[in-house]
C-alpha cells in the first residue's frame, strides 16, 4: 500500500523537478545579463516564477487527497501554473537582459492559461451538474476576443485605445456568461452551497483579479508616461495579476476540491 502510492508521487516529483529545471537552464543560458538590486521588476519575475514551480509541485501532488471528480480540477490548475512559470523564466529573460515589456511571451502564455482557466469553471459546473457545451464555446470565444484584442494594441498592429475597446468588450461578454448567461444560471440552479461559493470567489477574481489587467495595458500605454516609468508600471500590474489569477485561483478550486471530497467520504 505504502509502496503503491509513494512510488507515482516520488516520480511524478521528480518529473516537475526534471523538466523545469531544464527550462530554467536553457533560458537563462540564453543572456549574460544578472539581475539587478534595484531592478524590482526584474526581482518580481524572480520571485513569481519560483512561486509558480511551487504551486505546480503542490496542485500536482494534492490531487491524491481528492476524490476523482475533483482530480482533473486540480490538474487543469497546476497546468496553468506550469506553463506560466516557464514563460515567466522566458519573461524575465527578455526583462534583465533588454529592460522592455516581454510582450510575445506574455501573449503566449495567457493564450494557453486563460482557456484553460475558463475551462476551471466548467469543470467546476460539471462535477456536479450537466453543462451544455456552449457554455464552454461562449467563455472561449469571449476569451480570444479579450487576448487578441489587447495584443493588436500592444504590439503595434492597432492604435492602442481601439484594440483596449476590443479587449474589453471581451471581458465584458465573459462577465455576462458568467453572471447572467447560462453558466450563472447553471449555478445558482443546481450547485450545492460550497460549490456555489466558490462559484461566486471565481467570478469574484474574473471580476476585480481580472481589471487588474486593463489596468496594467491602462498604466502601460494610455497616460503618457515616459516609455521607462510606463513598462515598469505595465509589467508590475501584470506579474502582481498573475499571482493572484493563477496561484490564488487555484488554492480557491484546491480548498473545494479538498472540503467536498472530505464531505463525501463521511457520507
Ligand atoms: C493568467 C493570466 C490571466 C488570467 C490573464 C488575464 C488577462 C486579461 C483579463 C486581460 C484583459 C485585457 C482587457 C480586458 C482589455 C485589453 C487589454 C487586456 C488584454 C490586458
Amino acid at each position: 500500500m505504502i509502496i503503491s502510492t509513494t512510488r507515482p508521487v516520488a516520480a511524478k516529483i521528480s518529473a516537475i523537478g526534471a523538466s523545469l529545471a531544464l527550462t530554467a537552464n536553457q533560458a537563462f543560458a540564453a543572456t549574460d545579463a544578472v539581475l539587478e538590486k534595484d531592478d524590482f521588476v526584474g526581482i518580481s519575475f524572480w520571485i513569481i516564477s519560483m512561486a509558480l514551480i511551487a504551486a505546480t509541485v503542490f496542485f500536482f501532488l494534492e490531487r491524491d487527497r481528492v476524490s476523482p471528480k475533483w482530480k482533473t480540477s486540480l490538474t487543469v490548475s497546476g497546468l496553468v501554473t506550469l506553463v506560466a512559470a516557464v514563460h515567466y523564466f522566458y519573461m524575465r529573460d527578455v526583462w534583465v537582459a533588454t529592460g522592455s515589456t516581454p510582450t510575445v511571451f506574455r501573449y503566449i502564455d495567457w493564450l494557453i492559461t486563460v482557456p484553460l482557466l475558463m475551462i476551471e469553471f466548467y469543470l467546476i459546473l460539471s462535477a456536479i451538474t450537466k453543462v451544455p457545451v456552449g457554455v464552454f464555446w461562449r467563455l472561449m470565444i469571449g476569451t480570444l476576443v479579450m487576448l487578441i484584442g489587447g495584443y493588436l494594441g500592444e504590439a503595434g498592429y492597432m492604435a492602442v485605445w481601439p484594440a483596449f475597446i476590443i479587449g474589453m468588450a471581451g471581458w465584458a461578454f465573459i462577465l455576462y456568461e458568467i453572471f447572467i448567461g447560462q453558466a450563472g444560471k447553471i449555478n445558482a440552479q443546481s450547485a450545492p452551497p460550497s460549490v456555489q461559493s466558490a462559484f461566486n470567489t471565481m467570478r469574484l477574481i474574473v471580476t476585480v483579479g481580472w481589471a487588474i489587467y486593463p489596468l496594467g495595458y491602462f498604466f502601460g500605454y494610455l497616460t503618457g508616461s515616459s516609455p521607462e516609468t510606463s513598462a515598469n508600471a505595465l509589467n508590475i500590474i501584470y506579474n502582481a495579476a498573475d499571482v493572484l489569477n493563477k496561484i490564488a485561483f487555484g488554492l480557491i478550486i484546491w480548498t473545494v476540491a479538498v472540503s467536498e471530497s472530505e464531505a463525501s467520504m463521511k457520507k
